[in-house]
């Protein structure tokens, strides 16, 4: 069990339950995707990294706080539109930079976005060995920047973005101070966003230590707050809007810097998704065994129905062809001579048919009235019906083979041992990490 506290390894043990989670679900083995999808259940694997969207204005500094997060200069920044599609960076084993196609292979769950015409040309994927703060956790998206007016896009950007957010377990929305802060563009998607993922979106000022003296700064952000609950759907108070600016060891420190803020959002936002992700583990392993246990129970009890409608089958098929059969045979037996009979069949036999053959004929002549045609009728009548009650008795529906209710039990026994089992040993390996941090404070 983990019970050093130290960072790095509290940040492996996120990373390695994040990993380990996966690979429970997608292993080509036992993954659960497999063994769900088996039982008619979609699930989807668990992403070994949290995604962090970041949206603004043009020029707002979102490049620039990746660069800072990851002490690399991997986004171009400047004061021109340098951002215009979307790059998603990450970190990796080695410095490489992937286009469109290549981006929607490593991000299979981003496959969707292809749909949004013209989008995948303007999609890029930047990875970099850095390890710096949390990002071997992370996945920040990089978004073009937005403005209003004559500016057009090659392709539909409100509608990528608020696709994107709605994957993305972070929001980060950057308005800087320098008059672009009310962009319409930027509080439309925004508000949009706020519909459906709210406890997403978080809001910051950003290169504040260019906003001027501390009333400046005040003044700015009575603006943003006021624009935002302008919209109906945003007015809700209480905003929170830390003022954050890139620290620059060359620049004397004019303000109150709040970066530090968003770095602890993030790690919150990893711990929350850890515990989302074991919760979910959990479900979904109640999932399977609840199926898996219902369609066996379902299975045993059609095995049983068919075993029935099987034996009222061939009662009702014996039935076709006993009745002409002991009518012919109490014929033969009734005309035969008793000395044939007791050669044939033995003496005492033969006193049992004849007594036998006497009740049939008597049996038919008292309900057919000696008739033959009516004989004859009720015969092929009976026949009729009876083969009518056989095939009545053909609704049987295939159950699973000996092979399928192995398999089946097999599938159960590992999800509710092992799964759950490792499931446990997750949440003991987050929470002793947990637990040995608030000692340290
Ligand atoms: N003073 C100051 N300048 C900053 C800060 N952050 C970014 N900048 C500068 O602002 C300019 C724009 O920064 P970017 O990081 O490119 O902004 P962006 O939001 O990515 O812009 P687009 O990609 O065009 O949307 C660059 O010249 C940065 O050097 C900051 O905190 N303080
Ligand atoms: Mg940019």
């Amino acid at each position: 069990m983990i019970s050093n506290p130290s960072e790095s390894l509290s940040l492996s043990v996120n990373e390695n339950i994040l990993r380990e989670c996966n690979f429970l679900y997608t292993d080509p083995k036992h993954g659960l995707v497999d063994i769900a999808n088996r039982l008619g259940l979609r699930l989807l694997a668990p992403r070994k990294k949290i995604t962090v969207m970041l949206m603004g204005n043009h020029s707002a500094g979102k490049s620039s706080f990746i660069n800072w997060y990851i002490e690399e200069h991997i986004q171009k920044t400047g004061v021109a539109t340098e951002t215009q599609g979307f790059t998603f960076v990450t970190s990796g084993k080695k410095r490489e930079s992937l286009t469109g196609s290549a981006t929607l292979l490593l991000y299979p769950h981003f496959q969707a976005l292809e749909q949004i015409e013209g989008v995948t040309d303007y999609l890029s994927t930047e990875i970099s060995t850095s390890k710096q703060n949390k990002f071997n956790l992370l996945t920040f998206i990089d978004t073009p920047g937005l403005v209003d007016g004559d500016m057009t896009y090659e392709f539909d950007v409100d509608k990528s973005l608020i696709w994107l957010g709605e994957q993305a377990d972070l929001i980060l929305v950057f308005f800087d101070p320098m008059g672009q802060a009310l962009c319409k563009r930027t509080l439309d998607v925004v508000e949009k966003l706020n519909e459906t993922q709210g406890d997403k979106l978080k809001f910051y000022l950003s290169k504040a230590d260019e906003a001027g003296q501390e009333s400046d700064r005040q003044r700015v952000m009575m603006q943003i707050v006021q624009e935002l609950c302008k919209r109906p759907g945003l007015n809700k108070c209480g905003f929170d809007m830390p003022t954050i600016y890139i620290p620059d060891d060359n620049k004397p420190i004019r303000c109150v810097n709040q970066i530090q803020e968003v770095c602890t959002t993030i790690e919150r936002t990893i711990n929350r998704t850890v515990q989302n992700t074991l919760k979910q583990l959990e479900k979904d392993c109640e999932s399977i065994a609840n199926i898996t246990k219902r369609q066996l129970e379902e299975n045993s009890a059609q095995a049983a129905r068919n075993r029935r409608l099987w034996i009222q089958r061939l009662f009702f098929r014996s039935m076709v062809y006993l009745a002409p059969l002991s009518l012919v045979a109490s014929f033969i037996i009734s005309n035969t001579s008793r000395a044939n009979l007791n050669d044939i069949i033995g003496e005492g036999l033969a006193n049992t048919s004849l007594i036998w053959a006497w009740c049939v004929s008597k049996t038919w002549n008292w309900i057919t009235g000696e008739s033959y045609l009516l004989t004859l009728t009720m015969l092929l009548g009976f026949m009729f019906i009876s083969m009518m009650l056989a095939n009545c008795c053909c609704s049987t529906k295939t159950t699973l083979t000996r092979k399928e209710k192995k398999q089946l039990g097999a599938n159960r026994d590992y999800v509710e041992r092992v799964v759950v089992e490792k499931k446990t040993q997750f949440y003991e390996m987050y929470l002793s990490q947990c637990v040995s941090e608030q000692e340290i404070i």
